[in-house]
């Protein structure tokens, strides 16, 4: 279903990556570099956000699959949340997809690594959206096939409400044997919350993440778009956690 849009995603995106100045993008890479993990408040322009926002609701009403399980290649972390996978979005969104194609976003995000970046090479972990919607709800801890996520918050829960995101540096991978508690018990946790509007980056196969349960009729919905460094385009990848999230 595809309706003429009156605005475009990719140059109100690129306009605002435009007014970072040099020294806030290094500011950015430093502490991507330091912490795996960096904020980049109010990076998504007011209109953009509300009609990404409008657009994403309908699909999530349409389109969203809730999901209250157990996943085994983590070390079984709950995952209790209502997502809608890349197949759907390619379909449906107006927006999320051209952001994805942005080459300033890609650039943006080369910058921000200090390495190459690109689009991830496997189409369903291109572009997703998660929503926490009900009490209780969680994205459990896990670390990701692909080295970088970058999250868009279109609703964020207040501080009572919960749904931080929490990560924890020091382990690895192994799919077969997650260590995630001892990934816990020998790093600390670093907490953050965003507000609607913002966005982070984060090195989310090296740290082990999770959003934390939203209570108080709390409300999260996010766009998590994957890039690949070149080291993952020369492996040979699988993608357990994403069959199971957000294929259907
Ligand atoms: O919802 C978030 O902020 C994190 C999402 C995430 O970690 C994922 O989809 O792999
Ligand atoms: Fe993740």
């Amino acid at each position: 279903m595809n309706i003429s849009v009156a605005i475009d995603p990719q140059e109100l995106i690129e306009a605002r990556i435009s007014s970072f100045g040099k020294d806030e993008v290094e500011k950015f890479a430093e502490e991507f570099a330091a912490k795996g993990f960096v904020k980049i408040p109010e990076f998504l322009p007011k209109e953009l956000l509300d009609d990404l926002i409008e657009d994403s609701d309908g699909i999530v009403e349409r389109f969203g699959k809730d999901k209250n399980l157990l996943m085994k290649s983590t070390g079984n972390t709950p995952r209790k949340m209502r997502t809608v996978g890349q197949h759907i979005l390619a379909k449906e969104s107006q927006y999320i997809p051209q952001i994805y194609a942005s080459e300033g976003l890609r650039e943006f995000l080369t910058d921000l690594a200090g390495q190459a970046v690109h689009r991830a090479p496997w189409p369903p972990e291109k572009f997703v959206l998660s929503n926490l919607y009900r009490d209780g709800d969680t994205h459990g801890w896990h670390w990701d096939d692909y080295s970088f996520a970058f999250v868009l918050y279109l609703k964020a829960p207040s501080i009572s409400q919960g749904g931080f995101v929490q990560i924890c540096g020091g382990g690895s991978w192994d799919k077969k044997n997650p260590k995630v508690n001892e990934t816990l018990l020998n790093g600390s946790i670093h907490t953050y919350r965003c507000e609607a509007g913002d966005a982070y980056f984060l090195n989310a196969q090296k740290f082990l993440h999770r959003v934390t349960p939203i209570a108080n009729n709390g409300k999260r919905l996010i766009v998590n778009m994957t890039w690949a460094s070149q080291a993952d385009l020369d492996a040979d990848m699988t993608h357990e956690t994403n069959d199971v999230l957000f294929a259907n």
